[in-house]
């Protein structure tokens, strides 16, 4: 059986990848050098729901689904600034630069992506949603000291508002693990309110 490595994003407009690439240079230069593995600018988007290992012929159905969902959901616009780790900047895993939607709009989208994900077989995510942009991730054999540095180095970070983005669609994409990196494709995309 056919299966797909996917999940569902929102994509980010071009100016803001090349502040992001920026917002990358500024802290590379600030923490130990090969400590961070940083994502390609391209390949960073507003991850709403990781769907993982998708059988290819569920696609069908989930698309369905996101079709409704799309529709049904308004428009809405997000600033990104301040960065921050996942877990926390004491235990840093995941860089990341923050995603502000104060109406609620985009945690009720991605609310609605959850239930509707649900009984297709999806686990709702346990974590709750913390929206962000993966900037990068420590690297798995980056030394405790280098590691604690990563950390202080984005705590002390002073990255104000970065952008605002309109957020009219969201995509299924499909991610093929490879040594250089993810490559991703978009197979679907679903505007919002129409
Ligand atoms: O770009 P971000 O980091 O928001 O972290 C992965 C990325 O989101 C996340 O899915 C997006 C595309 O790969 N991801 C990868 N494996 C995951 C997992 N097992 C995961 N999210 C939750 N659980």
């Amino acid at each position: 059986m056919e299966t797909i490595r996917a999940f569902i994003a929102v994509p980010l407009p071009g100016a803001l990848l090349k502040q992001l690439t920026d917002l990358q240079g500024r802290l590379e230069r600030r923490v130990p050098p090969r400590s961070v593995r940083w994502v390609r600018p391209e390949g960073i988007h507003l991850t709403l729901k990781f769907l993982g290992d998708t059988p290819a012929e569920k696609l069908p159905g989930i698309k369905q689904a996101l079709v409704v969902v799309a529709r049904n959901a308004p428009v809405c616009t997000f600033t990104v600034g301040e960065v921050g780790c996942f877990p926390n900047t004491h235990r840093p895993r995941v860089v990341w630069v923050g995603v502000q939607e104060p109406t609620g709009r985009l945690a009720v989208l991605q609310d609605a992506i959850e239930e509707v994900m649900a009984p297709l077989g999806y686990e709702l995510e346990g974590r709750g949603f913390t929206p962000h942009l993966t900037l990068g991730r420590v690297g798995r054999k980056t030394s405790r000291g280098d590691v604690a540095q990563v950390g202080e180095a984005v705590a002390a970070a002073e990255v104000g508002q970065l952008a605002e983005v309109v957020a009219d669609r969201f995509e299924l994409i499909r991610s093929v693990l490879k040594p250089t990196g993810a490559e991703y494709t978009t197979l679907e995309m679903f505007a919002l309110g129409e």
